[in-house]
């Protein structure tokens, strides 16, 4: 229940209902901390709440995109191989049928501002319900993707038609069916709601700035034997996560090995004809490490995807804009969608796409779309898929004030920095799981959400154990990591795209790499250095 005037006194407030802050809940109250979540929308879920658009779906196939308990596993399939926002709504309410986690959820509770007392060493948090509550830690599991971005753009509100962001989609549902749709964006959401709407669409418009490198999803729909098949090896699968780079049962040991360099060109293309035909994030996660440090390697990778999306596109020009000759950045430094018949699509005569680097857009208009060459897209509904304020926008929306007064806000309005991707100077007993400077946004979420999580309730029972009850990080720990990630950074080809994993989404926006870039096995390694000098980088009393 969350109604003005209630109040909760607790060992650990969680904010945030998704798949980190469930299996805080979960974990936390079974060694028995007093916890609640405190979750803004009225059911759990976290970003898979609020992306109901058409289309939307998860880029991770099924058995991995779940929880890792046995409990949990043995009893749940998914229909399909990639599930869709509503069955994975529905497994969010198989989870809580079992774990019975509602009951400590304060849904329709948006915390407002957070402020830490130093003489009861205890965060007091405000909801905008009225709802408020004073904990020893806090614990902020905000996702990577809950500050949803509305560009700029001049005339918006002068739009006749019905105007909607993708992540504040309508949860009844509207019929699209026989309207003049435009979609700005083609990040990952922009393509499923592209391929999704184009069948259904009088008139579907994309306008797209840069063109996504979109792989191929091969989605199934999956029999028992295919979902028995699935479960084959899962507990091992699940333990594999720690040892990949991005926290999935594979990646580039499985597939191509380290470098694309020792191999001649026509065994590299053996090697990419072999990723392609696995489809899934295997041409990308599976592909050279090398790609992302080589220009030859990336060039060579980029080629071979370009080539191969171009045979499924008729018109030429169309294919130019699509997959362009020349990269517009380099291949899987920006976040690689997967796609179903995005690229089909462009070859009904009910579809097209405005090229917002030829003709950018000057405004809306009451009738639709105004670009550059004078032209108007005329449209009933315009959707924007201009995605988030990329893994701050959720921590920064909130007014957290620290040990000195100062917003976090504030503080990273000149950069993030976040020892072990958890905790920043000046804010004592706040925690980020899946946060900024972790693995987060370069990881499969539900396994950073288990693999940090942990960390997090490891570094909460070493305080109860040693009978402490604070802990921040050290400004120097924070430099350093600060300092790792962006040296790293500087040593590959992430810094030649402007993409969400640099901060370079959101204009005036500090540009620098957002997540940890090392990949998990290395992030977790740096955990366990820090445990073994009990817990170096961290202030603890
Ligand atoms: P993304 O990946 O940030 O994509 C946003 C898209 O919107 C991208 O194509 C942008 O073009 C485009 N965009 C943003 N602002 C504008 C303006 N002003 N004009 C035209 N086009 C614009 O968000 P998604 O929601 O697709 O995905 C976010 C993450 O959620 C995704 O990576 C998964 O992890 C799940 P740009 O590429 O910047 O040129």
């Amino acid at each position: 229940m969350s109604t003005p005037g209630t109040h909760d006194e607790l060992d650990v407030l969680v904010i945030g209902a998704g798949f980190s802050g469930l299996y805080q809940l979960y974990r936390l109250r079974k060694l028995g901390y007093s916890v609640k979540i405190f979750e803004a929308a009225p059911d759990l879920g976290g970003v898979w709440y609020w992306n109901c658009y058409p289309g939307a779906r998860c880029d991770t196939y099924g058995p991995l995109y779940q929880f890792s308990m046995e409990e949990l596993w043995q009893d749940w399939d998914f229909d399909e191989l990639y599930p869709s926002w509503d069955k994975i709504r529905e497994y969010f309410h198989y989870v809580d049928g079992k774990l019975e986690l509602s009951k400590h959820i304060c849904f329709n509770t948006r915390v407002s501002d957070a402020s830490f007392n130093e003489d009861t060493c205890r965060w007091n948090v405000n909801a905008e319900s009225g709802h408020t509550a004073s904990a020893k830690f806090m614990v902020m599991c905000t996702g990577i993707g809950s500050k949803p971005y509305r560009p700029d753009i001049p005339g918006l509100a002068d739009f006749k038609g019905r105007l909607l962001h993708t992540a504040q989609w309508p949860q009844e549902g509207i019929d699209l069916g026989d309207q003049r749709i435009g979609v700005i964006g083609t990040g990952a959401t922009g393509v499923q709601v592209a391929q999704e709407t184009a069948p259904i669409a009088a008139h579907l418009t994309v306008f797209q700035r840069t063109p996504n490198m979109a792989l191929p999803m091969r989605q199934q729909q999956l029999d028992d034997a295919a979902k028995a098949a699935l479960k084959e090896n899962l507990p091992e699968k699940y333990a594999k996560r720690a040892r990949t780079l991005a926290g999935y049962d594979f990646d580039y040991q499985d597939y191509a090995g380290e470098s694309a360099e020792i191999y001649s060109s026509e065994q590299v293309q053996e090697v990419f004809e072999k990723l392609w035909t696995e489809g899934g994030f295997v041409p990308w996660l599976g592909n050279f490490a090398d790609m992302y440090t080589s220009e030859k390697t990336n060039r060579a990778a980029y080629d071979f995807w370009r080539d191969k999306v171009r045979e499924r596109i008729t018109d030429p020009c169309l294919q130019e804009k699509l997959a362009p000759t020349e990269p517009p950045h380099p291949y899987g430094v920006k976040r690689i969608s997967l796609e179903q018949s995005y690229y089909e699509i462009f070859n009904q005569d009910n579809v097209d796409l405005v090229d917002l680097k030829e003709t950018p857009i000057e405004r809306i208009t009451g009738p639709g779309v105004l670009t550059t060459d004078g032209q108007t897209h005329e449209l009933d509904v315009l959707i924007l898929a201009t995605g988030f304020d990329m893994v701050t926008g959720g921590l920064t929306a909130i007014d957290i004030r620290g040990t000195d007064g100062v917003s976090l806000r504030e503080k990273w309005s000149a950069g993030v920095s976040a020892y072990l991707g958890t905790m920043t100077h000046g804010f004592p007993n706040m925690l980020f799981v899946y946060g900024p400077q972790a693995p987060a946004g370069l990881s499969n979420g539900p396994s950073s959400s288990e693999l940090h999580g942990d960390e997090i309730i490891e570094a909460l029972e070493h305080l109860r154990t040693h009978g402490m009850s604070r802990i921040e990080s050290t400004a120097e720990a924070d430099r350093r990591w600060r300092d790792r990630i962006d040296d790293y950074a500087a040593e590959t080809l992430f810094g030649q795209a402007n993409s969400w994993y640099m901060s370079a989404n959101i204009p005036g926006k500090k540009a620098q790499m957002i997540n940890y870039p090392i990949g998990i096995p290395d992030y977790l390694e740096q955990w366990a250095i820090a445990k073994a000098s009990g817990f170096d980088g961290f202030d603890l009393r």
